[in-house]
């Protein structure tokens, strides 16, 4: 064999075996743009972070469902580059979200943002199927009761049939099923929904994650998915693994964490996130995981500079392959108040928004779009 055989075999066989040995998705079947946005984001989370925000194309403060419109993009210039859905609403066939969204409408936006080369996230905040009631009721230990052989199996497989026939038929306009990183049974460690610290055991909570994850893959046939694990509160590598369903059903390990106090005032919010990030930072890396800040946010974002001097402060060298702040739904009468993450245009943190913005980290649509995160690469 001359030389230059030699080389391209030698080549050849470099490439293969660093794709052997290159990060998959737990789902062994997951779809090619599946296996690539999970490959490129592990890849990406090494320097650069993408900015999320919930519900961002469906409204923002003052309007809804205006084509093409978007408060980051209203501040920016441009769209985020992943958003967040909720399919709450599904599991009772409504066709309108807990928040109100058409599924209609969020089939198509998140076609829009997949076209575009953007990330989509779905969490599901789904009713308790023990009692019909919210995600919220905490009266029933419903998690034994769900799982095969419980008294209501069959009706948390049936809500299963529904999502998964939603996750199938969100196709691209190239035909692919879209990948989606699925956030179910989220801010595990609190105990205010019925799959809380309080509601299970953490074997039970492990089942209760393998069991759908199982049956979404498997029965289903989903394979457009990525799983993120997501906590709220933690304070240890223990607290943060005790409910922890194995290397083999989680993708993205992330948390929530909200600013609820005055950052001017109090540095708790700071302290703390750092501490956890920093667990995170080791966990992921030892479980070869991709890490991820799922949610968080300053409520009417009431400190102009909060962008900057608390949030990017706080993220500082972490590594995160996302942070996403929640959604923009105005005032609500029912709270009495305003609920909203992000800046609008007009809103008091808009300027340091657009520094926050600039920041060489922060990954917004165009670079998202530039990397074409769903075709395979060689690094
Ligand atoms: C919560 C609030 C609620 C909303 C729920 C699900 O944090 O924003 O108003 O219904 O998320 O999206």
């Amino acid at each position: 064999m001359n030389n230059i055989y030699k080389t391209i075999l030698l080549c050849c066989c470099i490439f293969c075996f660093s794709d052997l040995l290159a990060q998959k998705p737990v789902d062994r079947k997951a779809s090619k743009q599946t296996k690539n946005l999970y490959k490129n984001l592990s890849k990406l989370s090494e320097t650069k972070i993408l900015f999320g925000h919930q519900d961002d194309l469906a409204y923002g403060v003052g309007w809804k469902y205006q084509d093409g419109r978007s408060d980051i993009k209203d501040v920016t210039g441009e769209y985020p580059s992943i958003y967040g859905w909720e399919i709450a609403g599904l599991e009772k066939d409504s066709p309108i979200n807990i928040d109100s969204v058409p599924f209609l409408k969020m089939q198509e936006y998140i076609r829009q943002v997949y076209d575009r080369g953007g990330v989509n996230t779905i969490s599901w905040h789904l009713d308790n199927p023990s009692n019909g009631k919210t995600a919220w009721d905490t009266t029933r230990l419903t998690v034994p009761l769900i799982l095969q052989g419980g008294k209501y199996n069959g009706i948390y497989n049936l809500w299963l049939d529904k999502v998964a026939v939603f996750l199938k038929q969100l196709k691209g306009s190239d035909g692919k099923a879209i990948p989606i990183i699925f956030r179910p049974f989220h801010e595990l460690s609190g105990s205010w929904f019925w799959w809380g610290k309080n509601q299970c055991s953490p074997d039970e909570y492990k089942k209760l994650w393998q069991y759908t994850a199982n049956y979404l893959s498997e029965k289903k046939n989903v394979h457009n998915l990525l799983y993120a694990y997501n906590m709220a509160d933690f304070t240890s590598r223990q607290e943060y693994l005790e409910r922890y369903p194995g290397d083999e059903y989680v993708d993205i390990m992330s948390f929530d964490a909200y600013q609820f106090t005055d950052p001017i005032t109090d540095n708790t919010f700071t302290l703390k996130v750092d501490k956890q990030l920093s667990i995170q930072d080791s966990l992921s890396k030892e479980h070869n995981k991709i890490p991820a800040f799922a949610e968080t946010g300053y409520e009417a974002v009431p400190y102009s500079e909060w962008w900057t001097k608390v949030l990017a402060k706080t993220i500082g060298n972490h590594r995160i392959a996302y942070v996403l702040v929640w959604r923009n739904a105005g005032f609500r009468p029912e709270y009495g108040k305003f609920h909203y993450y992000a800046p609008f245009k007009g809103q008091a943190s808009e300027t340091d928004f657009i520094k926050f913005y600039n920041l060489d980290k922060m990954i917004f649509q165009e670079k998202i779009s530039q990397h074409q995160i769903y075709r395979k690469k060689m690094f």
